[in-house]
């Protein structure tokens, strides 16, 4: 009910509507209109009443729920059904919680805050309240296990794309999971999936970008390697907007993939938005050292390294430092 009410007095917010029209259309007492409003009051909806001239929304809160995700989202799953909550030990965890329950492709869970946010392995992400976004994508794709890999570059080109579509800032992907800008970490992404031998059971892509953070808002140890959008833009950023366009353009590349078998537009996107290839490199695979130049990318995610020796080696995982970013 809440959320119908939202609703019309959105399409109305140039005017106000009155309470018994309200009560008319959704067939609830004014009573309880009222009781409504101070609940979307109480979410920081600002609400001005006037008596016997109803109400007109004024403002809308800075809060990811589903009703505002959805109002621009144009997509035909993804976020369909989106999970909000205020606070979270980590969304990658609640989403895979719903998975096993059964819920279905496309759920988003997004949590204003996370307290206990999950790099990778083991690692701490950072996630203070109502400033970033902290989401997680759950989907069932019909494909084989080994192919799960791809999801990180199709979640980075997505981001990457989002990030430059909403502020116009040069985002770039740094392999395997990173969103860099002017050297900074921006976002990072964690994929994770429940498998058998020949199939997945489900994979959750896991989001986590830094948008509106001033410098203080992050740990001493990362503060000089992190940045967020709103540092790099000078004002503040829209979260809603970048929610949005992530979706969206999460789920026109997956829709490619998975229908049309089609995966050279990521790999495409990805190399036009790299900041890794070209670059001279250095990476720790099976206890040695390789250094080189990152040559390409494959379409199964593995990073190629040309070393200095002439040699090619094909790296599938691990952390890759890059001459002039890290070091
Ligand atoms: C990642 O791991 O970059 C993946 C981060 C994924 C976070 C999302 S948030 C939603 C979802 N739910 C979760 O619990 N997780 C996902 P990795 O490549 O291992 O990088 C981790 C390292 O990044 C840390 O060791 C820090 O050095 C650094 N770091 C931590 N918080 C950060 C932040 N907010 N911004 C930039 N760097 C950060």
């Amino acid at each position: 009910m809440k959320n119908k009410i939202l609703k019309i007095l959105f399409a109305y917010r140039e005017d106000f509507i009155s309470g018994e029209k309200l009560s008319e259309e959704l067939g609830v007492s004014r009573t309880a209109i009222w009781k409504h409003i101070n609940t979307l009051r109480e979410e920081g909806y600002d609400i001005k009443s006037i008596p016997r001239g109803g109400y007109q929304l004024i403002k809308t809160p800075d809060i990811l729920s589903q009703i505002e995700i959805q109002r621009d989202l144009n997509t035909q799953t993804l976020g369909k059904e989106i999970v909000h909550l205020s606070s979270l030990e980590s969304t990658n965890n609640k989403a895979k919680d719903l998975a096993l329950q059964g819920a279905p492709e496309g759920l988003v869970v997004i949590s204003e805050e996370q307290t206990k946010g999950r790099g990778r392995r083991g690692r701490q992400w950072s996630s203070p309240r109502g400033t970033g976004i902290w989401m997680s994508i759950l989907l069932r794709p019909n494909i084989l296990p080994r192919e799960a890999p791809k999801f990180t570059l199709l979640a980075a080109v997505a981001v990457a794309k989002g990030i430059r579509e909403v502020t116009g800032l040069e985002a770039q992907i740094k392999w395997p999971n990173d969103i860099l800008i002017h050297k900074k970490k921006i976002c990072g992404i964690l994929t994770e999936m429940s498998a058998e031998l020949d199939s997945i059971n489900y994979i959750i892509i896991g989001i986590g970008m830094n948008v509106n953070e001033r410098e203080k808002d992050f740990p001493l140890e990362i503060q000089n390697k992190a940045s967020s959008l709103a540092l790099l833009k000078g004002e503040k950023v829209s979260r809603r907007e970048l929610v949005t366009k992530i979706l969206e353009n999460l789920e026109e590349e997956y829709l490619k993939y998975i229908d049309k078998n089609e995966f050279h537009s990521v790999i495409d996107q990805w190399k036009n938005m790299s900041c890794t290839l070209g670059a001279q490199v250095k990476t720790i695979n099976n206890k040695k050292e390789i250094k080189g130049i990152a040559v390409d990318i494959k379409e199964d995610g593995a990073l190629i390294i040309q070393r200095d020796n002439g040699e090619i080696e094909e790296i599938f995982f691990g952390d890759v430092s890059i001459r002039g970013i890290d070091e």
